[in-house]
């Protein structure tokens, strides 16, 4: 395939935007290819400028759990939009989507509407910090949760240490009080409520790991980390920007049962508009202001257009039977896709309708074991599929996403592209 428009407006891009895009991973750096530029996308397909089709398991990461440009979420932002798209001052949907959310996600009993997954983890941390009135923070190595200063670490293995900053720019009086530990490894976890619990402010994690591909936390992890951040008064935040309406209305802390003290979302619960949210309990959240002492603002936090279609598609995701029917159809392709790669020296790891398959071939527990993948064999992946007209997350350090619009003709033709594929790599 010659992308040559993508290829050209690549090059004017990058005459005015830093590496041409928004946000680097579209770059498509890691995986060695020069980025699409999208015209359109409609249910499971992406089209570029080049007119190519592709089929989408990328899904604006993670947000299009109905697939793309679905018809009922265009009529009711098309028309909010005709009553003006944001006023600054409250609106009764705002109340809206606030209640579907606390009355689905069992650790929210208030929650703030803000404009992206980064603002919500910034205002939980800070929210954290107030009600603690401790400083450290607690994260894990290969987590991602935006990039606010003092979240952009990644520490080496071994136990809590003073982590290296994972971006230039970022001082180390910033991040001295954030530590990074390896996913998944509960006597590093015990050894640092040892020593620092009664320091900590807040534990914060993906309660599915997405952000280093997908890595199902030992369910003895998760129920430790909740019980230390119990004994030692730290609060537990789950960042559920991904997995929350993701994985059931109640998000990874209902399907694990364990409930976090504070909840930060985004992504569906945006319907493809800028939304990100954190939520509590209602003694939590009454120290935010105007309540509380702990300040959080924005300009365009609640407008009414993003409400609306992120309460149309909640809305929906409500329906009964609209879990059990993607999580039938993911087992499905799921159980084909393992097949195929059966003895190919690859990983698959998934949870509900996300996945990803490592180029790897052993047992996946954390980034350290993720950072062994042979990220070339990927980049052979990621650029074959591309030729061949399906488009998965471009780095082996992120999730796939399947949506209510890949059909089983869609998934079954998957299957057969990736199936061609492998045998050439
Ligand atoms: P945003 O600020 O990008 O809306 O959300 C940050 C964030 C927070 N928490 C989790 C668990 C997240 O996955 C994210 C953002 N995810 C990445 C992809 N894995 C966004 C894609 C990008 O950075 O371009």
């Amino acid at each position: 395939m010659q992308r040559i428009l993508s290829e050209k407006a690549y090059k004017e891009a990058c005459k005015y935007i830093p590496g041409g895009v928004n946000s680097p991973v579209r770059a498509l750096k890691s995986v060695g290819a020069s980025p699409l530029f999208v015209k359109s996308a409609k249910g499971a397909y992406i089209k570029d400028i080049d007119d190519y089709e592709y089929i989408d398991y990328c899904g604006s990461w993670g947000v299009f759990i109905l697939g793309h440009a679905d018809k009922h979420i265009q009529k009711v932002v098309n028309n909010a939009v005709k009553n003006g798209t944001s006023y600054g001052i409250p609106t009764v949907q705002e109340t809206i989507l606030a209640k579907i959310i606390c009355e689905s996600v069992p650790s929210i009993e208030k929650v703030r509407f803000v404009n992206s997954g980064t603002e919500a983890v910034m205002s939980a941390i800070r929210l954290a910090r107030a009600f603690t009135s401790r400083d450290k923070i607690l994260k894990f190595d290969g987590c991602y949760h935006g990039h606010a200063d003092h979240l952009l670490v990644s520490s080496g293995s071994g136990v809590a240490q003073l982590s290296q900053a994972s971006s230039a720019g970022v001082p180390q009086s910033f991040i001295n009080n954030t530590i990074s530990l390896p996913f998944n490894n509960i006597e590093k976890l015990e050894e640092f409520f040892r020593n620092e619990g009664c320091e900590l402010a807040a534990v914060i994690i993906e309660p599915v790991a997405a952000n280093m591909g997908v890595i199902v936390p030992d369910i003895k992890f998760l129920q430790r980390i909740r019980e230390l951040t119990k004994q030692y008064g730290s609060l537990l935040i789950f960042d559920e920007v991904i997995t929350g309406f993701r994985l059931g209305t109640g998000g990874a802390q209902e399907r694990f049962n364990i409930i976090p003290d504070i909840t930060t979302l985004g992504k569906i619960i945006g319907g493809g508009f800028p939304v990100g949210a954190y939520g509590a309990s209602a003694e939590i959240m009454s120290l935010i202001a105007p309540d509380g002492p702990v300040y959080q603002a924005g300009t365009l936090s609640g407008n009414p257009v993003a409400m609306a279609a992120g309460i149309q598609t909640l809305e929906t995701v409500l329906q009964q039977g609209f879990y059990e029917d993607i999580e039938l159809k993911s087992k499905y392709f799921i159980k084909e896709l393992e097949n195929i790669i059966s003895n190919k020296g690859i990983t698959m790891h998934s949870v509900g309708s996300m996945f990803t398959l490592f180029f790897n071939g052993k047992e996946i527990k954390n980034f350290e074991d993720v950072k062994n993948s042979d990220n070339q064999r990927f980049s052979k992946f990621f650029n074959q599929l591309l030729e061949n007209g399906v488009y998965i997350s471009p780095s082996q350090f992120e999730a796939n996403f399947i949506s209510v619009a890949h059909s089983k003709p869609i998934l079954n033709k998957t299957l057969e592209i990736v199936e061609n594929v492998l045998k050439t790599i």
